[in-house]
């Protein structure tokens, strides 16, 4: 689970939605850091009528307990409002709700929670209406947020504070191990230029912002937006620093040449594999050489570049993982994250594990881990995040299946194992991930002696 602590922004914009509506509002986060609000006289003390949830696969656990003990309030008769659960889990969550739950909202529900609190919806699962025109939703209630302990800083800038911004919906591409087209659908929606300018201002002018980082799937999607708006920031040289998510295709030199010049110092690129047989199976859309030019341009051009890495999906073998190695390697980022595959329900890795039965457990909020899951992850991630990392969290367990067809992870152990070169390297860059630590020269010069050694 990452440390990174950002707005939610998604709950932002219901908050933003209801007030814009006149209603009074609270928020509390429990990632953040936990608050047993339902232990307390919170909810009676604030007249509070209405709490929603806001729930991922990962939290999922909590959001049960959560609405069992403000349920317990309910039956006790110490409250009497309502429970509402939304976000990404019911979008994909294969398990009924409990009746203690009042609504279910699918998806966007930016219009559907204030006919909610104003009493205007019967049903109890309520699909959120797809929002086509985003410019028309207010800005996300970052009032709850600036005062709260969250992370503003990032590594690649030395300003801060650094706030989020999300600006777009949906995702066009189908990545076969992520769950964001089982949540958001494929249909891409975004914030014009202007309104993500004037958004910019608004946070400068009122939190001093220095930078933002756009924390969404494809800030730089639609070349057209991603133009106009680097030149109207160029245009009124607003000299603001800004951070996105992106993919290595499409993209050119002079796009990037362009964000550079617009503000832009950092990409998060999800390169996932060296394999070309790997990134076929993720469907990514992108070879090892898009992969090395894309990476090419930025340093070239100073933009920092984080990559993301994946071992352990199904079917991967040693051979896989020594070329995304190699591709490290010879790609020398700026950054590089490397992680351990866990199936996520909504995508379409996870369907089809599920049905070849080709994964070791199934853990009890439906996450699916491969052979010897426990194994990577202590050999990669440092110690504490091995911890949090090894399944399952909680029993009961699924027991793998007989008919699974594969037993990848034996013969990537078997490379990593009569290989202590190859193992000392994946453990360096499971420290690189989690201290996040820039690819330094003397760092780059190691693993490049020790890649070298790897076949
Ligand atoms: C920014 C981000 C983060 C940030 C901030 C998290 C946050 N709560 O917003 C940080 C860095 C903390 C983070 C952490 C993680 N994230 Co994250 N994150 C995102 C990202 C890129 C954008 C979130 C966002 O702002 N979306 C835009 C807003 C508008 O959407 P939204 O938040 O879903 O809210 C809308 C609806 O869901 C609904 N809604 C939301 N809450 C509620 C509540 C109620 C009561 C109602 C009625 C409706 C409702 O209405 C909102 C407005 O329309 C999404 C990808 C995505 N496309 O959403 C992944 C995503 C949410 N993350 C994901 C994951 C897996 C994680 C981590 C587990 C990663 C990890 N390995 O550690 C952790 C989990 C941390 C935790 N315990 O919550 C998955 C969740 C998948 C799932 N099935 O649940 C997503 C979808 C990405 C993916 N690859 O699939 N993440
Ligand atoms: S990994 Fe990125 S590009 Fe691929 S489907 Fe998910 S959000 Fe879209």
């Amino acid at each position: 689970m990452t440390h990174d602590k950002r707005f939610p922004l998604g709950v932002g914009f219901l908050l933003a939605a209801l007030e814009k509506a006149g209603h009074k509002t609270f928020f509390l986060d429990n990632f953040l850091s936990p608050t047993q609000f339902e232990n307390t006289d919170y909810l009676m003390r604030n007249k509070i009528d209405v709490v929603g949830i806001s729930s991922n696969t990962i939290c999922s656990r909590h959001t049960l307990h959560l609405v069992d003990a403000l349920d317990e309030l309910r039956r006790t008769g110490k409250w009497g409002g309502r429970i509402v659960v939304g976000g990404p889990h019911t979008a994909v969550t294969k398990t009924p709700w409990p009746d203690a739950v009042d609504h279910v909202v699918i998806g966007e529900a930016d219009h559907s929670i204030v006919d909610i609190i104003e009493g205007r919806v019967k049903d109890r699962v309520i699909h959120g209406k797809r929002i086509d025109d985003l410019d028309s939703l207010p800005r996300p209630a970052y009032h709850h947020f600036a005062h709260l302990p969250y992370d503003v800083r990032v590594s690649a800038i030395r300003d801060y504070p650094i706030f989020t911004m999300n600006t777009s919906r949906g995702c066009p591409f189908c990545c076969s191990f992520c769950s964001v087209g089982g949540v958001w659908g494929s249909a891409y929606r975004a914030f014009s230029a202007e309104r993500i300018v004037d958004d910019i201002e608004f946070l400068r002018r009122d939190y001093g912002v220095k930078g933002i980082f756009f924390r969404e799937d494809n800030f730089t999607f639609d070349q057209r937006r991603l133009t106009e708006f680097c030149e109207l920031l160029i245009r009124k040289n607003s000299k603001m620093k800004w951070l996105c998510e992106s993919r290595v295709k499409p993209m050119s030199r002079e796009i990037l040449a362009l964000m550079k010049r617009a503000g832009c110092r950092w990409l998060y690129f999800g390169c996932e594999s060296g394999s070309p047989r790997m990134l076929e199976l993720y469907r990514k859309k992108i070879s090892p050489d898009d992969i090395r030019r894309t990476l090419a341009w930025c340093r070239e051009l100073g933009i920092r570049a984080y990559t993301s890495w994946m071992v352990g999906a199904p079917s991967e073998t040693g051979a896989d993982i020594a070329m995304t190695l190699d591709l490290i390697e010879e790609t020398k980022p700026w950054s590089i994250g490397l992680g351990v595959y866990v199936g996520l329900p909504g995508s379409e890795l996870y369907e089809k594990c599920l049905q070849e039965g080709n994964f070791s457990e199934m853990d009890d909020i439906g996450l699916l881990y491969g052979e010897r899951h426990n194994e990577l992850v202590n050999l990669i991630y440092p110690r504490q995040m091995a911890k949090a990392a090894m399944v399952p969290h909680s029993p009961p367990r699924v027991a793998r299946p007989e008919n699974r067809t594969t037993t990848a992870t034996d013969q990537i152990f078997a490379r990593l194992r009569g290989n202590r070169i190859l193992t000392t390297t994946a453990r360096l860059l499971g420290l690189l991930q989690v201290a996040r630590l820039q690819c330094r020269r003397n760092v780059l010069g190691q693993l490049r002696r020790l890649a070298v050694a790897v076949e």
